[in-house]
């Protein structure tokens, strides 16, 4: 059966790939799994049929005949549970890299997340500057431990997982800042996440909705 998830009908990242449907069109690339994309408007994010689907009004969905989720680390999960290519057989690794996929949501991403918020937010509230320097002390720390653990290595831990899928979907918020760059072996891993063909796929498909939005 065809899953459909659903995405921005216009994204505020402007077709960066930013947004959360990203991870989950680039799992279901990489594991060859076609699918659907139903728009959503901000409106009707909050309208009581997107509701039914996602109780925080929010994208990404996926619905898959009678299996509804929200949630883009528990539909990613789902996906590499479902089709082989993104979690390793071996229980171990296997275990690994579903904790390689916390540590990016719950570990990495917030910092990072917020820094995006805040300058969103509360760029002109008097503790802006203060506030942005603090997340970034944070986001820098976590890199910080994040490169010396990834070292020379390609991915994570062994072969690209479902992990790296997800951590390298939270780095790539940071393009622009300069502090990826401040440690030259995530920017390489990131790079190398984003040259692989299912990225650029997923990537070219949001893309193209950001395209038709603004030509249309
Ligand atoms: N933890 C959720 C976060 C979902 C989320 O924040 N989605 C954003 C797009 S990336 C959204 O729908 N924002 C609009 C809103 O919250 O009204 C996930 O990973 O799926």
């Amino acid at each position: 059966m065809t899953p459909t998830i659903t995405a921005f009908e216009r994204s505020p990242d402007r077709g960066r790939g930013l947004a959360r449907d990203m991870r989950v069109r680039w799992a279901l690339e990489e594991v060859g799994q076609p699918y659907e994309v139903r728009l959503v408007s901000f409106q009707a994010m909050k309208e009581p049929a997107h509701l039914a689907l996602h109780p925080f009004g929010q994208i990404p969905t996926y619905e898959e005949g009678d299996l509804v989720l929200f949630e883009s680390g528990a539909i990613v999960f789902h996906i590499a549970e479902s089709h082989a290519g993104l979690l390793p057989d071996d229980a171990h690794a296997r275990a690994r890299a579903v904790m390689w996929m916390f540590a990016a949501l719950d570990t990495v991403e917030p910092p990072i997340f917020d820094r995006t918020l805040v300058m969103i937010l509360e760029r002109k509230e008097p503790w802006y500057e203060q506030r942005l320097h603090a997340l970034e002390g944070s986001i820098r720390k976590r890199l910080g431990s994040l490169s010396t653990r990834l070292g020379d290595a390609e991915w994570l831990d062994g072969a690209f997982s479902a992990g790296d899928l997800l951590m390298v979907t939270v780095l790539r918020r940071l393009h622009g800042s300069g502090m990826l760059d401040e440690f030259p072996n995530l920017s390489a891993y990131v790079a190398r996440g984003e040259a692989r063909a299912a990225f650029k796929r997923a990537y070219a498909a949001q893309r193209a909705v950001f395209t038709a939005a603004s030509t249309g």
